[in-house]
């Protein structure tokens, strides 16, 4: 760890065990990270599960977080947060009541066994870039260029914006 401040997004995600309460404390838990300070939250967004069938729909949102942790470090207090909310990794995208994923970490490109930063397939990801780009419209993504050059191809997407 540095003094060095910078800046993450993190994705919040849940589809179980009332997944809107679930993600409103997630982000209280999020403002509560060490080293590190809740800078913004995204409005919450119920969408369609991408990649899995026959699950209930998500409640997702993206937060920019400003942080002195490094990426590993900020990765291990998104599990403990992830571990008080009774996350299980029974499986591979297994239903979840929290899921927390490290989208960017400045513009740093991170690869390792435990971690990919940029996330990879967030590009694809309608419930990720809208969000993300509610709170960071003009955000890049290292090697895949502005994360609003994205959107068309997520377009079939189905993804709601949820009133306060
Ligand atoms: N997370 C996944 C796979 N599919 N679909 C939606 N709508 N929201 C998610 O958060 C999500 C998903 C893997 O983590
Ligand atoms: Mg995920
Ligand atoms: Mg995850």
């Amino acid at each position: 760890m540095s003094d060095v401040s910078h800046l993450a997004f993190v994705a919040l995600g849940a589809n179980l065990a009332d997944p809107l309460a679930q993600l409103r404390a997630a982000a209280a838990a999020l403002a509560e990270l060490p080293e590190s300070r809740l800078l913004q939250l995204s409005s919450l967004y119920r969408t369609a599960p991408v990649g899995i069938r026959g699950q209930p729909d998500f409640i997702n949102a993206v937060a920019a977080i400003e942080t002195v942790l490094d990426p590993q470090q900020l990765l291990d207090a998104l599990f403990v947060v992830e571990r008080r909310f009774g996350r299980r990794r029974e499986f591979h995208h297994a239903p979840r009541t929290l899921d927390l994923d490290l989208l960017l970490y400045d513009q740093r490109v991170v690869d390792s066994p435990r971690l990919s930063v940029p996330h990879p397939r967030m590009h694809l990801r309608a419930f990720v870039l809208a969000p993300l780009l509610e709170i960071a419209p003009l955000c890049r993504i290292p090697g895949r260029g502005t994360a609003a050059a994205w959107l068309p191809a997520v377009r079939g997407q189905a993804i709601q914006r949820l009133a306060e």
